[in-house]
């Protein structure tokens, strides 16, 4: 069985980062270790949020695995608290890496056009240098934005995600998937082998509605899909596919007003995709 980390936020309520992953990568055959970052009452979309930051933690903790000579055979990184925490998980990484551990960075910071609201404009800047030293980033069209100091538009053509995709290779990671594109009216997710040049759009059905934590189901049922040997194509169709099937059942049962999705009720769905 492989064994990732997880380094992001435990919210105790609101159905993100930690509370997502865990359950998700579990129930898909992979052991998934935490590193929790900061635990926040709520997500920050709640009003009046509590955040006690965890960053002294993390390097006793990575020492002490180290010292143990715990291996991980990936590392997969979600919100995290303050620009200064980025710093220390890069650190971090470094310290409990090996040569062939996966690294999977969500720069989880921002969406419709805004950052989310505790981060200000430094922090993406040091995002970019975690986005950087990753295999593999999963920024949203607003998160490649504020990583490359581009625009950001509701209406483009393709020369757009040509250009956001090429500013974002310059970052250093090996592949970039893109999601929420738009292109010759589909919308999908758009992955990028910054080596090779080669790039690959799975389009998937659009449901009007947006809730909160979908970011943080598509990149753990990739990480988890990725772990289990799939490509990174299949690995988009899953997760595309799962959280799109997540957000069909929680509009069906709720309507639009929700602070998560039913990714519960849709893991028999997500079990039966990954047994293939
Ligand atoms: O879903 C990303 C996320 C994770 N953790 C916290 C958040 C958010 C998005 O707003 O606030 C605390």
């Amino acid at each position: 069985m492989k064994r990732i980390v997880t380094i992001q936020d435990i919210s105790c309520f609101g159905k993100c980062s930690i509370t997502v992953a865990l359950p998700i990568i579990s129930a898909m055959g992979v052991e998934t270790a935490i590193m929790p970052t900061a635990v926040l009452s709520t997500h920050t979309m709640f009003k009046n949020f509590t955040c006690k930051d965890l960053e002294d933690q993390i390097v006793p903790v990575t020492d002490h695995w180290k010292e143990q000579n715990i291996k991980f055979d990936g590392i997969y990184t979600g919100y995290l608290a303050s620009a200064e925490q980025i710093k220390t998980v890069m650190g971090a990484i470094d310290k409990i890496k090996s040569e062939d551990t996966y690294v999977v960075v969500d720069p989880a910071m921002a969406d419709n056009g805004s950052l989310y609201p505790a981060f200000d404009k430094d922090f993406p800047k040091e995002m970019a240098k975690l986005c950087g030293i990753a295999d593999i980033i999963l920024p949203n069209i607003t998160e490649a934005c504020f990583l490359t100091n581009s625009e950001y538009k509701e209406e483009y053509d393709k020369s757009y995600i040509d250009e956001l995709i090429n500013k974002l290779s310059l970052l250093g990671s090996k592949k970039i998937v893109l999601k929420g594109v738009v292109l010759d009216e589909k919308f999908g997710v758009l992955s990028y082998d910054c080596l090779t040049g080669e790039s690959n759009f799975y389009s998937h059905e659009r449901i009007p509605v947006s809730y909160h934590g979908t970011g943080d189901v598509f990149a753990s049922t990739f990480v988890g899909s990725v772990m289990r040997g799939k490509t990174i194509e299949e690995s988009v169709k899953i997760a595309s596919d799962y959280t799109v099937e997540s957000i069909k059942i929680t509009y069906n049962r709720v309507g639009k007003d929700s602070y998560g999705v039913d990714f519960e009720t849709a893991m028999p769905y997500l079990i039966e995709k990954i047994s293939k």
